[in-house]
Order: structure tokens, then C-alpha cells, then sequence
């Protein structure tokens, strides 16, 4: 029976200093749920090696490739959230760890050589830590290569025109046909490119690895993109497949209460989001 998420609402929390912060709540797959209190950590009681992945996020496509990755390789991690609605990716804490001022970003204190690093960037974070875990991204060349070439499909072609796609369709002010069909259909195109490839594959790269966790967070959110997935067959396997691993599910069950209660037509919110131009 698949445990239950251990991170049930996570509250808006202050963006911390890239330097190795006192864990907040912990997850990991061998810890237990506990309400207890935990004991104030400091460095001294913690020693840098135990302390958790901090992964700054907040719960979209991009967010979800790096907890379903934490959560299925078993290291203990804690939840920041980056609150995009109210601009909180602009602040220079975490610019100094994701300069693009975009998250998913990870700040790892036990990095190469013991020392923290910080990591922006789904796609480097995925093979950061597969590269930590030796899961999930395999060594051999031929595997490797396969994997790599499809996380960066997903970061070149499927995620930037999914998140164009709903968009145009969701967002823009006016509805401007031709960027609808534009990158509806390119998104279609992308989903058929995924079901072709997994008509005789299980997962994309052949084994389950961090191409399909980069993926499948754009094919969960399908219909907002004008997708059908029963038009296909072999995606929409993978897609069940995946959806039902354990750790996937705890994944997708990370509440973060303030993302809930963002209203997209607040012009605060359209001005922080969609307004940007060079800083
Ligand atoms: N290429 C980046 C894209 C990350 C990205 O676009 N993140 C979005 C949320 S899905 C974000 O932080 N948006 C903040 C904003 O638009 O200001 C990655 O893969 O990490």
C-alpha cells in the first residue's frame, strides 16, 4: 500500500540565504510522519552530511520533475517554497541561486567535496542528482545518451511550447488564434513523438530514468494544453504507469497552500508574471 505524502500543505516560507539553512520539515522515504515538534537543528547537532536538500519550488511542471526525483531516489529534502505569483523569484537570496529567476533550484549542503552546492535548472538538477545517486541515470554511455537526449527534448521542445500552449490559451488577454493553434499543435505533435517512441518502449529511454520525471508533469496537464490523451494509446499507458509509483503520487500530493489561493486574473499577479522584461 503506497504510504501516505508526508509533506501534506507546506505554508509560504521566507526564502533563505543560499547558505546552509536549518532544515525546516524533512521528508525522505525512511523517515516516519511525526507531529512532534522537531528539535531546533543547528550545526552543531546536525552534522552537514544529514542535512536535507533544500528544493525551492512551487507546484507546476517544472517543480514537480525535481520532487518526484527527490522522492524516488530517498534523500531527505525540505520544501522552499518560491511564491512566482507575488515575485519572490526576484529576490536576491534566490537569484543568487537561480540566476534566470526561475525555480526549480536546489541548494545541496553536502555537494562535491562535502560542500554545499546550489543547482538551477530542472534538467541539470535531474542529472545532478542523478549523477549523486547513481539512480535513475545510468553510466553506461549507450543508456546515458538515450536519457539525455530525452530530458533535453523535454527542455528544448515539450516544455517551452506546452507552457506557450496554455498560455495563449489560458492567460493571454486576448485570444489570438493563431498562437492557440500554433503551439497547440506543436504540443500535439509532441505528444504523438512521445507515443510513437513508447509504442515499443516502456519508458522513454527504454528504463524508467529522469527523462520520463521530466516529462510527465506537461502530459498530466494535457487537456489545459487541448490535448486528448486517449488519441494516445502508448502515451497514455506510460502516462498511468507512472502516475501510480508511490513515489510519484507523494509527489504530486506536496500541497503548497499559498500556490492554491493565487488568482491568475489578479492584475498584481498578470503584472508579476507576465510584464517581465530585462532587470
Ligand atoms: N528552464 C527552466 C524553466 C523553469 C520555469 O519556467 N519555471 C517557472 C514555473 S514553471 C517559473 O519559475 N516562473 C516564474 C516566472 O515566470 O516569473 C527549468 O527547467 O528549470
Amino acid at each position: 500500500m503506497p504510504r501516505s505524502p508526508r509533506i501534506r500543505a507546506v505554508k509560504s516560507a521566507k526564502l533563505l540565504t543560499p547558505k546552509v539553512a536549518r532544515p525546516k520539515r524533512v521528508t525522505s522515504n525512511s523517515a516516519k510522519p511525526t507531529r512532534a515538534k522537531p528539535k531546533p537543528a543547528t550545526r552543531k547537532s546536525v552534522p552537514q552530511s544529514k542535512l536535507p536538500i533544500e528544493l525551492y519550488y512551487w507546484p507546476t511542471p517544472n517543480g514537480w520533475k525535481i520532487s518526484i526525483r527527490l522522492e524516488e531516489c530517498g534523500l531527505p529534502y525540505v520544501v522552499r517554497p518560491v511564491d512566482i505569483s507575488k515575485g519572490e523569484q526576484f529576490s536576491p537570496q534566490f537569484l543568487a541561486i537561480s540566476p534566470n529567476d526561475r525555480m526549480p533550484a536546489i541548494l545541496d549542503p553536502n555537494g562535491p567535496g562535502g560542500r554545499p552546492i546550489s543547482v538551477f535548472e530542472s534538467g541539470a538538477i535531474l542529472q545532478y542528482l542523478g549523477r549523486k545517486t547513481g539512480q535513475f541515470y545510468p553510466r553506461d554511455e549507450r543508456a546515458r545518451v538515450a536519457v539525455d537526449e530525452w530530458l533535453f527534448w523535454q527542455m528544448g521542445g515539450l516544455g517551452p511550447m506546452a507552457g506557450q500552449a496554455n498560455h495563449f490559451r489560458r492567460y493571454a488577454p486576448e485570444k489570438i488564434a493563431y498562437a492557440i493553434d500554433r503551439y497547440t499543435n506543436e504540443v500535439n505533435r509532441l505528444f504523438g513523438v512521445m507515443n510513437t517512441r513508447l509504442a515499443t518502449r516502456e519508458f522513454l529511454a527504454g528504463r524508467y530514468s529522469i527523462a520520463d520525471m521530466a516529462c510527465v508533469g506537461w502530459v498530466r496537464l494535457a487537456e489545459r494544453m487541448g490535448q486528448e490523451l486517449a488519441q494516445f494509446p502508448h502515451l497514455k499507458r506510460w502516462f498511468e504507469t507512472i502516475r501510480a509509483r508511490p513515489a510519484v503520487k507523494r509527489a504530486f500530493a506536496i500541497r503548497v497552500e499559498a500556490a492554491s489561493a493565487v488568482d491568475m486574473k489578479d492584475p498584481n499577479v498578470r503584472a508579476i508574471l507576465f510584464g517581465q522584461t530585462a532587470r
